[in-house]
């Protein structure tokens, strides 16, 4: 055992300034060069109880990624039920929100977000952490009712608004560039805007 603890410190001498070097350069690289992710986001799915405020989802995000919730379902007093026909501009208030009571909420952090039953939407994360979700009701009134929400979190690196799975598998636009063509148009607006195409300069026709 002696002579292989011999030959490994002779090895970590020999290539101890090899190593030093490769590490810092590595370390530079890290700092210069940010790296895409061009994994399928993970699709969660939870359960969001009507009679409880905030409920733990067990999922994370961080500031910057893109957080992508379809809610299905509905919650119902004895009044009404509500769901992806609710009515917008039913606003309810309780705790200091006010919110469409066809809505799911959503905080990370700081973030209150509302989400409509029914409907895809895509919000940027402004905060790390923890993503949490809960009706917007007065409790305990007899609400009931639970919505199946499916989350996905998604990294978008160069932060156009546009996550990195996407850029890379459906647009093939650069992940790390706002403007992948250098047309000044970013890729997000370009992609909006049907008449053009993000991987085609704007002024050389759509
Ligand atoms: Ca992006
Ligand atoms: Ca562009």
């Amino acid at each position: 055992m002696k002579e292989i603890y011999r030959f490994s410190d002779s090895v970590i001498q020999r290539f101890g300034a090899l190593g030093s070097g490769l590490l810092l350069a590595l370390a530079i690289a890290g700092c210069t060069t940010p790296q895409a992710n061009p994994d399928r986001p993970e699709e969660h799915l939870v359960t969001v109880q009507a009679g409880q405020l905030w409920q733990p989802s067990g999922i994370s995000a961080n500031r910057g990624d893109i957080v992508h919730c379809v809610a299905t379902g509905q919650w119902s007093d004895s009044f009404a039920k509500y769901g992806a026909d609710g009515n917008p501009d039913n606003i309810k208030t309780h705790l200091g929100i006010s919110a469409p009571a066809c809505g799911l909420l959503m905080r990370l952090g700081d973030q209150t977000i509302v989400y409509f039953i029914g409907q895809e939407t895509n919000v940027v994360a402004g905060g790390s952490g923890e993503l949490k979700f809960r009706n917007n009701f007065s409790l305990p009134l007899g609400m009931s009712g639970a919505l199946k929400v499916r989350v996905t979190v998604a990294p978008d690196t160069d932060g156009d608004g546009i996550s990195d799975y996407e850029e890379i598998n459906t647009w093939k636009t650069n992940p790390l560039r706002v403007d992948s063509d250098g047309d000044s148009f970013s890729d997000l607006e370009e992609i909006n805007d049907r008449q053009y195409r993000p991987t085609v300069p704007a002024d050389t026709g759509p």
